[in-house]
């Protein structure tokens, strides 16, 4: 097979790469093992994980058995988890492009970054395209808040829908919130518990990856800010 031919043949120069950002503990290293265990048997997979003193997110994964343990490779930021997906993305780079040769051809490389707030997005330099990851736990005012993660990632995921009941959260409500502020990009509710939700997750990065492929997709920097006033 030649270096770059993926399993359905086709030849894309180099695998989507895709961030995970989103607030502390919001289920995004979780997002990642239900993707690799649903994908893993579809699409050649690797990832990066980012935590700022640990290796934590790494060995949760590579215990979760979702993927062979050297396919999952951490970087340990020592920093802001923000400055090492988008000011200086150079320790990340160096991880995803170690992964891309060690296991070539590789379908995706996902990033997960370290927990932050709500300005916390990729650099284009780093990924293809993002997905942005808030908690009903979180509260139900989080998507109305909004931010350049919530306002403009590839994908908004509202997650941990198996606990709004417990906390008082009208996901609905989230969501039509969430939309308002999105210009038609896509929002996902969803919980490891609900398959139908983890399988449109599945249809949404399948999509992608073959975007990518065809050479369709094209990297969107959601910004360090979104537009905001403080008057009128
Ligand atoms: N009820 C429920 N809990 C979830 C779900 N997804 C994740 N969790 C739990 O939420 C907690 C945090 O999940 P993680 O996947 O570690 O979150 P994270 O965003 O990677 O956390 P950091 O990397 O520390 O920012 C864990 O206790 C998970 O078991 C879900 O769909 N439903
Ligand atoms: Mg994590």
């Amino acid at each position: 097979m030649p270096e770059h031919e993926h399993r359905d043949g086709s030849a894309a120069s180099r695998p989507l790469r895709l961030g995970i950002a989103g607030p502390v503990g919001t289920g995004k290293s979780t997002l990642i093992a239900t993707l690799c265990r649903q994908l893993a048997d579809e699409l050649e997979l690797a990832v990066v994980t980012n935590d700022i003193y640990t290796d934590e997110d790494a060995r949760m994964l590579r215990a979760a058995g979702v993927l062979p343990v050297e396919r999952i490779r951490a970087v340990e930021t020592g920093a802001c988890p923000h400055t090492a997906i988008r000011d200086d993305v150079t320790a990340n780079l160096i991880a995803v492009e170690d992964l891309e040769r060690a296991f070539r051809p590789l379908d995706v490389v996902l990033v997960e970054s370290g927990g932050d707030n709500l300005t916390a997005t990729f650099s284009p330099a780093l990924v293809d395209a993002q997905i942005f990851c808030i908690d009903v736990a979180g509260g139900g005012d989080v998507a109305r808040k909004g931010g350049p993660g919530i306002e403009r990632a590839d994908l908004l995921v509202i997650n941990k829908t198996d606990l709004a009941e417990h906390v008082d959260v009208d996901v609905a409500r989230m969501i039509t919130d969430a939309s308002s502020v999105r210009s038609g990009l896509p929002t996902l509710a969803l919980s490891r518990t609900d398959p139908t939700a983890v399988g449109d997750l599945c249809k949404w990065v399948h999509h992608l990856v073959a975007e990518h492929r065809r050479g369709e997709h094209t990297a969107v920097d959601p910004g360090p800010m979104a537009p905001h006033v403080h008057h009128g």
